[in-house]
């Protein structure tokens, strides 16, 4: 590949490792001979780095990280010393995305210029760790030290517009990239070379703003170890530079083997592999240009807003006048919302909303690709619409249903074309969570499923395959999850111990609050209507079946688990309920026990982790890692604890083993084993 290519006196070096310029070590060592070849050129007065339109660089190499190769020199912060020692300039010239590492590039060159599109940004933190080749350092002393905290601490990109007057650019232009980069070039070589170095922050400024900002981490980001590292390198902007820098080196250095950045660094690996269908699959995904919503509620709504957000045509059919209107204001509503907000040019909201149709009319079905329905969940609800659908959407057409955790096969069996029949189980809100479960039935064709992939990926959500066992994928393992902590309240805990020792872990929510929070009458009606079949020798735990009793269906009733004033949970839970269940306790004869925290976290994960490796062993699941993302993206298991089975995976295998043994005494009947070997090995 040639070094670079010579605009009159100005040398332009292509960045060019797709998809996204990482800095491989391949790219770094191109990047320090093309400086070497142009500085050493007499006919070189300037240098512009240029990248590709989709990126300038993402950044370090994130599968180097961890490894011998991204410590192979030349390592990422000798290219950054030897662009600002350059004695020609260097300026970085920004189409696309500029991300931690691809950032800290264009902050140790000369000058930069940009795209009014082009984004900025250091994600370290969502990777666990911090920026470690001068971000901290150099950023602060470019566009001030608040900004500089806010883009550090929140790792999302900035588009070069909203940055435009902040001191990070030289320049940001509409288009003529390059060009705009060589006239910054040959005015930079006219006069000494500023570097982002030679500025000194003001040591009181940055004391000030580091700690507001830590007084404004909230728990979760207090526990993890990135959020107090970055406050600390950028603290080190008081010092002198290659002291701070030396800090920042020292810190990064020590989170990149953290348990907490290896987890993340694993999902985002296996995020991007679980959208991919099987290497053996078979199918090509049908064409997607229209889509129709059955059921304009809160789910239909939000289906509906995913799919014109990604430029879909959109029908959306009711039975009922007044609900269909209900949902086009909802749907109204939030386009509108997000154009108050500036988070959507009226033009586009526009452009979207005349995308949808709404009607009542079931032949409108015909003109669509893809026909979902999101109506009550109740079996003969649902069949008794597949049946009007069968009736009405076009031969080709990919039928779904949205269900929660009914049996696909009963459903498609409501139609002569089962076949094309699948679930695309969407989380709420449907516009919000990237979570789908692309369900497939027994008959299901691979190219239906290859085209619920596709709709999840148009949706820029996150389509993860399962089989059509109760529960799917995610329910099937909170449901374990749940169980096994109501086990735990007759076993000796209270709900507000149960939940602080997961909330402590860092789940957005524990298990009883959460079931407060959606209702416990859903899972009451539930569990009556499995009444009959349930067996009597199965560890039963009759708590949530009383307080529905006594009214107390959760937060919308005033009272669940907890009681609430104001609205406002109460921390302890009152005399009612731990009479209750002591109740429970004393029927099943347990001599109440306190469970410490880490003695609830080990048994939640465990009942976790059992029933992951059952769901690989009945192939419901793919991968095994597919089970962590969904568990992250649909559940509020903490991302930086990678998920069950990444947890798995750090524990040791004989006291897995050991503690399974204690489960399924704890569970009793009916409890099977999962074989872990398929998790762990
Ligand atoms: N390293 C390696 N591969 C990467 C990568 C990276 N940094 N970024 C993306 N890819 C791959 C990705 O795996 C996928 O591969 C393909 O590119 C397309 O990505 C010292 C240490 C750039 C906004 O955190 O945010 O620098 O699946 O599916 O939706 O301080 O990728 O096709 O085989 O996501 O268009 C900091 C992470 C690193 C940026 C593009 N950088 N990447 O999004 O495509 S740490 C990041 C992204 C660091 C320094 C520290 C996004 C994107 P495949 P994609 P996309």
């Amino acid at each position: 590949m040639t070094l670079f290519q010579r605009l009159d006196a100005i040398a332009v070096v292509t960045l060019d490792h797709p998809p996204v310029n990482s800095l491989s070590h391949a790219l770094r060592r191109h990047i320090v001979d093309a400086l070497t070849a142009a500085e050493a050129d007499p006919a070189v007065q300037g240098i512009v780095l240029v990248g590709n339109d989709k990126a300038f660089s993402a950044g370090a190499d994130v599968t180097e990280m961890g490894t011998p190769r991204q410590l192979a020199e030349p390592m990422l912060t000798q290219v950054l010393a030897r662009l600002e020692s350059c004695r020609k300039p260097v300026v970085a010239a920004i189409g696309g995305v500029a991300l931690g590492g691809g950032l800290e590039v264009a902050l140790s060159c000369h000058g930069r210029v940009a795209l009014e599109r082009a984004r900025v940004g250091l994600p370290e933190i969502t990777l666990g760790l911090i920026p470690g080749a001068g971000g901290t350092q150099r950023l602060p002393r470019l566009v001030g030290v608040a900004t500089a905290l806010d883009m550090i601490l929140s790792g999302q990109p900035r588009s070069a517009r909203a940055l435009a007057d902040s001191g990070l650019f030289d320049a940001v232009v509409a288009d003529d990239l390059v060009a705009a980069a060589c006239a910054c070039a040959s005015r930079l070589a006219a006069a000494p070379l500023p570097r982002a170095r030679d500025r000194q922050a003001d040591a009181a400024a940055v004391r000030t703003a580091v700690e507001q900002a830590r007084a404004r981490l909230n728990a979760r980001q207090r526990l993890q170890p990135a959020y107090g590292a970055a406050l600390e390198a950028v603290a080190a902007t008081a010092l002198p530079f290659d002291d701070g820098l030396a800090r920042e080196r020292a810190l990064f250095l020590e989170l990149v083997p953290s348990r907490q950045a290896r987890a993340l660094r694993y999902q985002f690996k296996v995020e991007r592999e679980a959208v991919k269908l099987p290497a053996d699959f078979d199918g090509a995904p049908r064409p997607l240009q229209r889509v129709a919503v059955i059921g304009a509620g809160t789910m239909g709504s939000g289906i509906a807003i995913s799919a014109l957000d990604a430029g879909l045509e959109v029908i959306l059919l009711e039975q009922d006048g007044a609900a269909l209107a209900r949902g086009r204001e909802r749907i109204g509503e939030h386009y509108r919302s997000r154009v108050a907000a500036g988070k959507m040019a009226a033009a586009v909201a526009g452009a979207a909303e005349a995308r949808l149709r709404t009607t009542l009319d079931w032949a409108a079905l015909a003109e669509a690709d893809l026909v979902i329905e999101a109506v009550f969940e109740d079996l003969a609800v649902k069949q008794e619409v597949f049946r009007k659908i069968d009736a009405h959407a076009r031969a080709g057409a990919v039928l779904a249903t949205n269900t929660s955790y009914l049996d696909i096969d009963a459903i498609a069996g409501a139609t002569a074309r089962p076949q094309e029949v699948l679930g695309l189980h969407f989380f709420s809100p449907a516009n919000v969570m990237k979570l789908v479960e692309v369900v497939r039935g027994a008959r299901t064709r691979a190219e239906v499923l290859a085209t619920g992939m596709e709709l999840g990926r148009r949706l820029k959500k996150l389509p993860v395959l399962c089989g059509n066992a109760f529960g799917f994928i995610g329910n099937r393992i909170y449901n374990a999850y749940r169980r096994q902590c109501e086990f735990m309240l007759e076993d000796g805990a209270w709900p507000e111990d149960v939940d602080q020792a997961l909330t402590g872990m860092g789940f957005a929510m524990g298990p009883f609050a959460v079931a407060d929070l959606s209702g416990l009458d859903i899972a009451w009606r539930m569990r009556k209507a499995q009444a009959a079949s349930r067996d009597p020798r199965e560890r039963y735990v009759p708590i949530l079946d009383r307080l529905c009793e006594l009214g107390r269906l959760g937060r919308k009733s005033g009272a669940g688990y907890y009681a609430y004033a104001d609205g406002k949970q109460v921390a302890t839970t009152d005399d009612t309920v731990r009479a209750l269940i002591m109740q429970a306790s004393a029927a099943r004869g347990i001599e109440r026990r306190p469970l410490s925290a880490e003695q609830i976290r080990r048994r939640a994960l465990l009942a976790m982790v059992n029933e992951a490796a059952l769901l690989l062993a009945e192939g419901v699941a793919v991968r095994a890692s597919d089970i962590d993302v969904v568990l992250v993206q649909g559940y509020g298991f903490p991302r930086w604890e990678g998920g069950p089975v990444f947890w798995a995976r750090e524990q040791e295998r004989a006291t897995l083993e050991q503690e399974l043994e204690g489960l399924a005494a704890i569970v009793g009947h009916g409890f099977v084993r999962g074989d872990l070997a398929l998790l762990l090995d």
